[in-house]
């Protein structure tokens, strides 16, 4: 049985998930807006995984017999001043999601339940790729110099991660 302590950090991890989710709907539908429907298929895809993570946990508390709890989501920034401000708060975002699942890493240690412990490393390996993801595309802008057809191009390649629904 997993304790009281760690379910309701878990519980605040799928709320976390969630709002991933819906951060990165409302920056792919900014792409869109903008036209740019190679970085809103790359973000939509993004948004996609991000509830693919919170149902992991949804799923991981279901089968140590805890209750998921489904908080309320907070509004989503909606409005950037260009492409670059989006990856920082992207990056900037992930960040500060590596330091909860550090936080819950912790907190299963502390508890010795180590089958969440287990299960939080997915999660560890993740937040590698999730960093190193926003970190690469935040130096192909920089290297965009106010280029149309360099944002074309990028706009490009990251579409071909998918399209838009
Ligand atoms: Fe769920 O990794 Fe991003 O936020």
């Amino acid at each position: 049985m997993i304790s009281e302590r760690l379910l309701k950090e878990l519980n605040v991890q799928i709320r976390e998930e969630l709002a991933s989710y819906y951060l990165y709907l409302s920056m792919s539908s900014y792409f869109a807006d903008k036209n740019l429907n190679g970085f809103a298929g790359w973000m939509y895809n993004q948004a996609q995984e991000e509830m693919a993570h919170a149902m992991k946990i949804y799923g991981f508390i279901i089968e140590r017999g805890g209750r998921a709890i489904f908080d309320a989501l907070d509004r989503p920034k909606s409005d950037w001043t260009d492409v670059k401000a989006v990856f920082e708060d992207t990056l900037k975002h992930e960040q500060y999601i590596t330091g909860r699942i550090n936080k819950l890493v912790s907190i299963a240690r502390e508890e010795n339940d180590y089958a969440t412990e287990i299960f939080l490393q997915w999660f560890v390996t993740e937040q590698i790729e999730e960093e190193a993801n926003a970190e690469d595309i935040l130096n192909k802008i920089s290297l965009l110099a106010n280029s149309p057809q360099a944002l074309y191009l990028l706009d490009k390649e990251l579409g071909a991660r998918g399209s838009l629904p």
